[in-house]
C-alpha cells in the first residue's frame, strides 16, 4: 500500500517510522510520502494561507498550492505504476464524516490513499470539488472535537488503517477478531454491537486483586458467556448509544441473560421489546 501526505508540518509525521507501521514501512509493505505543501508555493514568504472571502474569523488555505500539490502526487506516485484504481484522496475535517472501523477496513483495501491536512479555517471549497474531478474524494472526521489541523487525525487514521494490512500485527487474528460497535455486525460476530469488556494477564492475583477465576477454568463455554457479559457491561456503561440499537441490529439476538446483564447494569430494558 502507499500512503502519500501533504501537510506543512512534515516533522509532525516523525511517528510513522516508529513501532509496527514503522517496521511495516521498514520492509516495504508500506511506502509513505510525507510532503511539505509549502514546496508549491512559489512566493518569498511561501505563503499557504489568506483571509476568507465574506469575511469571518481565522485563514483559509489558499487554492494554488494545493492545486498543484496535488497534481504533483498523483503523477509521482502513479508513475511508479501498480495503481490502477487511482488514488483515493482523503480529506481530514471535522466538518467530515465520522470515520469509523468500516473506513478503516475499507481504506486498508486500497493500494493507494493520499491525504490532504488543512490547517486555519480549512482549505478553499473549490480544492475538493476540483479534486473530484480527477480522484475519488472522502472528507472524514475523527470525532465530535475540533482540532488545530488535520495531522493528527492523519496519524489515527494511518493506524486504524495500517494495523490491518497482513503481516502488519503481529498476531493475524487480534485484527480479525477486532469488534467494534456495529462496524462489523455483516460478519456476524456474536460481540458485534459491543465493547469489549476487560481483559487480564498474569500474576493471577496483583495488590490482593484477584483475575476473574472463570478465565482460569478452562470451561471455553463458561469462557465466552463471560466475556459476553463483561462486555454487555462495559456497553452499558460507557456507550448506551450502542445499548439501543442491540435490540434490532444486533446479529446475534439478546437472550434471557443478556437482558437480565442489560437491567443489572441499570439498563431499563424491555424483554418484550429487547428479546426479538
Ligand atoms: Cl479530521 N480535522 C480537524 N481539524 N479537526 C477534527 C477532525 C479532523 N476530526 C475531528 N476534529
Amino acid at each position: 500500500m502507499r500512503i502519500d501526505i501533504i501537510t506543512i508540518f512534515p516533522e509532525y509525521f516523525g511517528p510513522l517510522s516508529v513501532s509496527l507501521i514503522g517496521k511495516a514501512a521498514a520492509r516495504g509493505d508500506i511506502t509513505f510520502g510525507v510532503h511539505d505543501l509549502r514546496g508549491w508555493t512559489h512566493d518569498l514568504h511561501r505563503t499557504v494561507d489568506d483571509s476568507p472571502f465574506g469575511g469571518g474569523p481565522g485563514m483559509v488555505m489558499k487554492p494554488e498550492p494545493w492545486g498543484e500539490a496535488l497534481d504533483s502526487v498523483q503523477a509521482l506516485a502513479g508513475g511508479r505504476g501498480g495503481f490502477g484504481a487511482g488514488p483515493l484522496l482523503v480529506i481530514p475535517t471535522p466538518a467530515g464524516a465520522p470515520f469509523s472501523q468500516l473506513h478503516a477496513a475499507r481504506y486498508a483495501a486500497e493500494p493507494w490513499l493520499i491525504f490532504a491536512c488543512g490547517r486555519y479555517e480549512g482549505i478553499d471549497g473549490r480544492v475538493a470539488d476540483e479534486a473530484r474531478s480527477l480522484m475519488r474524494v472522502e472528507e472524514v472526521s475523527i470525532g465530535d472535537y475540533v482540532l488545530a489541523g488535520g495531522e493528527p487525525a492523519v496519524l489515527v487514521m494511518t493506524e486504524a488503517i495500517c494495523r490491518l494490512l497482513p503481516g502488519v500485527l503481529g498476531n493475524a487474528e487480534s485484527a480479525a477478531n477486532d469488534s467494534f460497535g456495529f462496524g462489523d455486525v455483516e460478519s456476524g460476530d456474536p460481540m458485534a454491537g459491543l465493547v469489549e469488556g476487560p481483559s487480564y494477564t498474569r500474576p493471577r492475583v496483583w495488590r490482593d486483586r484477584e483475575v476473574p477465576p472463570v478465565l482460569l477454568s478452562g470451561d471455553h463455554a463458561a469462557i465466552a458467556r463471560w466475556r459476553r457479559d463483561a462486555a454487555l457491561r462495559r456497553t452499558a456503561q460507557n456507550r448506551p448509544d450502542l445499548v439501543a440499537r442491540l435490540a434490532t441490529e444486533a446479529p446475534v439476538p439478546l437472550d434471557r441473560h443478556d437482558l437480565q446483564v442489560l437491567s443489572e447494569a441499570g439498563f431499563p430494558v424491555d424483554g418484550k421489546d429487547m428479546a426479538h
